[in-house]
Formats: C-alpha cells, sequence, structure tokens
C-alpha cells in the first residue's frame, strides 16, 4: 500500500561521519525511496545561515535529497527554528518543495495537520519574541547579506545561546501550550491529528476541542531512536497511523 513518511529535528550536522548523518542518510537510500511522500518537518540542518553556505556544508545531504525526488518520491521542508533560511538556491539543489507552518495535507482521505511546533510553545515569551524577530524579511534581508565568515560565527553564537539557554529554563516553558494546540486544532475542524516536532519529547497525547477527540503526534530527534510517522493508505477504510522506528 502506498505510504508517506513524517520526521523533524535531525539537525544534521557538519560532519559527514556524525552517527546522525549516516542514519539520516542511509535512510534516504534505503527506506524514503519506498514512500510516496516525504515531509521534513523542521530542524532537519542544525544551522542555515544562506544557501551559499549551507549547500557546501551539508553537500551529501543534498545530493542524496536531489536523488531521492529524482527517483519519484516527494520531499517537503517546513522551515524549524534552525533552518528556516533556504531560499530558491535551495529548493533548486534539491528539488523539494517548500511547506508553510502549519499546513493541512491530506494524506489518502484524512486531513491531517504538521506543524514544527515550535510556535506551539507560547509559554517562552522570549523565544517567541526571537521568534518574530528572525521572521521580518527584512531582517533576514540584513542578515544575508553580511559576508560568509559574519553569517557563521552569528550563527554559531546564537546556537551556543540557545543550548545554554534551554539549559537553564524551566522545563516547562520549553514545552508546547495545550491551549495553543487547542486554538490551532479550532481552526481545522475537519483534522483529527496534528503532528508537529521541536521539544525532542516523543510520545502521543489525546485530548479533546470543542467535544472532539484529538489527537497529537510528537517527534523525538533521532537521538537515540530514529523515529518518524508513517501513513499508510488503506482499502475502504482511513489510512493507518503509527510510529516507526529504523534500525
Ligand atoms: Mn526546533
Amino acid at each position: 500500500m502506498p505510504f508517506s513518511l513524517i520526521t523533524a529535528d535531525i539537525h544534521l550536522q557538519p560532519d559527514e561521519n556524525h552517527p546522525i548523518n549516516q542514519a539520516f542518510y542511509r535512510f534516504l537510500q534505503e527506506d524514503a525511496p519506498q514512500a510516496e511522500a516525504l515531509y521534513l518537518i523542521g530542524d532537519i540542518f542544525e544551522m542555515w545561515v544562506g544557501d551559499d553556505i549551507g549547500l557546501e556544508t551539508y553537500p551529501k545531504a543534498i545530493q542524496l535529497l536531489s536523488d531521492l525526488v529524482k527517483k519519484g518520491t516527494r520531499v517537503y521542508l517546513m522551515f524549524g527554528n534552525r533552518d528556516f533560511l533556504m531560499k530558491s538556491a535551495f529548493w533548486q539543489a534539491t528539488g523539494i518543495q517548500p511547506l508553510a507552518d502549519p499546513s493541512l495535507v491530506d494524506f489518502y482521505s484524512e486531513q491531517i495537520l504538521l506543524s514544527h511546533g515550535d510556535s506551539l510553545c507560547t509559554d517562552d515569551h522570549e523565544y517567541q519574541k526571537m521568534r518574530r524577530w528572525f521572521r521580518n524579511p527584512i531582517i533576514q534581508w540584513l542578515f544575508l547579506h553580511l559576508p560568509k565568515s559574519k553569517r557563521l560565527s552569528i550563527g554559531e553564537g546564537m546556537r551556543k545561546k540557545s543550548q545554554q539557554y534551554s539549559q537553564n529554563k524551566a522545563e516547562n516553558i520549553m514545552d508546547v501550550n495545550q491551549q495553543a494546540i487547542a486554538a490551532m486544532m479550532s481552526r481545522y475542524p475537519t483534522c483529527n491529528h496534528l503532528i508537529h516536532g521541536h521539544t525532542h519529547r516523543p510520545g502521543e497525547q489525546s485530548f479533546e476541542v470543542n467535544g472532539e477527540m484529538k489527537h497529537r503526534w510528537t517527534l523525538g530527534d533521532w537521538r537515540p531512536q530514529t523515529q518518524l510517522v508513517k501513513i499508510s493508505e488503506q482499502p475502504d477504510t482511513q489510512p493507518l497511523i503509527e510510529w516507526v522506528y529504523l534500525d
């Protein structure tokens, strides 16, 4: 039966030999080609500070993603909070299609909402303020016109800061906010499933929105388990949604 795969938060490293990179390359060559579609829903790359740098830093991933598209799997990419500066050179080099956050996607007649998840962490006011700043097109334009070395050092500084910041912050502040989830889900009444990443807290949760049961799937970060959601078409019934783990 045809199926689609969804994953997030791989955080590919600049070191091609990193075990996570190796696992992702294997996945792209062995498992992904069997899927009709692959949805990468944010933070696939540890850092993306311009296509010129990104295409040089992750050549193997770019090559394998492009090969996958050429073999016939549709690949979609949603921005994360680490990799949201992809521009036309990236889409051209890979053949990947951009996916808005959130996106309501029809999987074999089941409407499923995909989101990276950081916009749902509304208790973290400091982060949301920063997010608005970096999503501003003028700020992005200015940043992308800085020399390579400057962009790399700013990106590296932000990466370090974000690591320290998440170590010092209370756990619950950095998680998704249940009201933000309910508000998002209530905008899509035909949708019963939300799939997101970002928090690196894999799991499932059922909850009620306006009297209807909804289900939330949180993807992990491939550390240690390489975890994906698989949605398979079923004859005469709704698709099967399940976790899959790679060896
Ligand atoms: Mn994230």
